[in-house]
């Protein structure tokens, strides 16, 4: 008979090891290549979390690479697509050895989702792991990947048990550089600074990462009389370091000025991810 702190163990040791696999199967975050990993489990047509996306549509080359558990001799590869089909330009197949060798190119005939996109391959080729390409700029949206099976000449039928990918919508939930927008780092003249000269011609504003430098900035007023005033002629542009942004103005003594850099209204200056920046009110005062 078991003693009371046994008991307590095993039942501990239950919840842990169910409370585990849980977590595992919960941690593969929405749309990463982990989500094209076993049997498919997006049975309907549409943007589904249970299935692997890039990070942008429309975006040109990407890639899916499957680990499957048994190496075979390639008969059929069986795709399926969930989410706007079509965009798969070639499948290739690596050997043990690690020689990437091509299974199918071409272009994919455009069907509604979902899709099962089935290549039948007939290759010698002993393999246990395949690589999608995709050209994600031939069909609009994202091409969404659910599943895929490989199944070998002896009739063999497998799906995949590791993956990795190009990029992965996944990766916009992370909190990185990259994933968070740009802010305001440096101003001239500086916020809150009352002697300012009157005689600065341009106030310039730095952000944190790379902008988009074309004909995108937004500077916005709280009211005509504290925003300054472009002299004619004049343009607004970035700087060679593609952070900072120049607006000519022409100032006048003993005044507030107030200047929203990106606003809750108008939010155009943008890094290159297309992130707006974090609004920045200006304020400052003129000698
Ligand atoms: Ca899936």
């Amino acid at each position: 008979m078991r003693t009371f702190r046994e008991a307590l163990c095993f039942f501990l040791s239950i919840f842990l090891l169910t409370s585990t696999a849980f977590f595992e199967a919960a941690a593969a975050p929405g749309w990463s290549a982990a989500q094209a990993v076993g049997k498919p489990n997006t049975l309907v047509a549409g943007d589904k979390e249970s299935a692997w996306a890039s990070l942008q549509p429309n975006n040109g080359g990407e890639w899916l690479k499957l680990e499957y558990a048994n190496p075979v001799e390639i008969k059929t590869i069986r795709i399926r697509e969930n989410y706007n089909p079509g965009a798969i330009t070639k499948v290739s197949a690596f050997t043990k050895e690690g020689t990437e060798s091509v299974i199918w190119k071409g272009d994919e005939p455009l069907k509604e989702a979902p899709n099962t996109f089935e290549i039948l391959a007939d290759s010698t080729v002993k393999s246990q792991s395949l690589k999608i390409y995709l050209d994600t700029a031939r069909v609009r949206g994202w091409n969404e990947i659910d599943a895929v099976q490989l199944v070998g000449k002896d009739g063999f039928e497998q799906w995949a048990v590791a993956a990795s990918a190009s990029s992965t919508y996944a990766s916009k939930f992370e909190h990185t550089v990259a994933s968070l927008p740009p802010v305001v780092v440096k101003t001239v003249p500086q916020a809150g600074d009352r002697a300012v000269d009157p005689s600065l011609d341009k106030i310039s504003v730095t952000f944190s990462k790379d902008m988009i430098t074309k004909r995108m900035w937004s500077f916005s007023q709280i009211s005509t009389d504290t925003f300054p005033k472009i002299p004619e002629g004049k343009e607004i542009g970035y700087l060679g370091d593609n952070r900072t942004c120049v607006m000519p103005v022409k100032l006048e003594p003993n005044k507030t000025y107030v200047i929203w850099i990106n606003s809750p209204r108008f939010n155009s200056f943008r890094d290159i991810d297309n992130h707006p920046a974090v609004p920045y009110q200006l304020v400052f005062k003129t000698k």
